[in-house]
């Protein structure tokens, strides 16, 4: 039994969701932001970043959501969120759950939270370059989708199609959201049938870029 700390849309999405793939049990413990619980003082000793994701896996807490998603997909051979140790796949496996976690992660925590780099609002230049920076990455992602999907391995579904599609999502609202490119696009719309989609949906109570 696993026990998630989450908000609704936010990082913990794609442990959610592979969650839900996998089809183990588990048990959601929802943050309330607005009354700041994630800096509450219990939750502080789970996680001292004060942030979502939290996962306690065989009694231990652990952070960073694309780190959870590893060790779901290793925990869970048969969800084959990840192709098996070993074979060239899992080099590719590597290689884009790293880059999507150290591109988007970061530009993504620094366009929703000004206050990270000490301001209640972005200059215009910094809000500019940040959004430069994650375009950027999304025209890498659909040129790679574009010769060689529908997923991010190719022919078969992994986790970094669940990374990919969490960071998708929070680009809904920026100028040039990511469905703005067509493989993307295709990419988003292949993701959003599957019914861990449609579950993580009810249960978070999201309605916004459902399909
Ligand atoms: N690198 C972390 C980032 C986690 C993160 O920034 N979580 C945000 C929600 S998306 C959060 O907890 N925000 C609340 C806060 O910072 O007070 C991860 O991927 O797990």
């Amino acid at each position: 039994m696993y026990t998630l700390y989450y908000s609704p849309g936010t990082a913990s999405m794609v442990v959610h969701l592979a969650l839900l793939e996998t089809g183990a049990p588990f048990r959601l413990v929802r943050l309330d932001f607005e009354r700041d619980e994630q800096h509450g003082e219990e939750y502080l000793r789970l996680n001292p970043r004060g942030q979502v994701p939290t996962l306690v896996v065989d009694g231990r807490p652990y952070f960073e959501s694309a780190a959870l998603l590893m060790i779901l997909a290793e925990r869970h051979p048969e969800a084959r969120l990840a192709p098996p140790t070993g074979s060239p796949l899992r080099a590719d496996w590597y290689q884009w759950i790293v880059f999507l976690a150290s591109t988007f992660g970061p530009a993504f925590r620094q366009w929703f939270y000004p206050s990270d780099l000490g301001s209640a609002e972005h200059a215009p230049a910094l809000r500019e370059a940040l959004r430069r920076k994650i375009e950027e990455s999304w025209s890498l992602v659909d040129a790679h989708l574009a010769a060689g999907g529908p997923y991010m391995l190719g022919a078969e579904f992994s986790g970094v199609d669940l990374l990919v599609l969490m960071y998708m999502r929070w680009s809904r609202n920026m100028p040039r959201p990511a469905t703005g490119w067509p493989a993307l696009r295709r990419h988003a719309d292949l993701m959003r049938s599957r019914p861990s989609w449609a579950r993580l949906y009810e249960v978070e109570g999201l309605t916004e870029w459902r399909a």
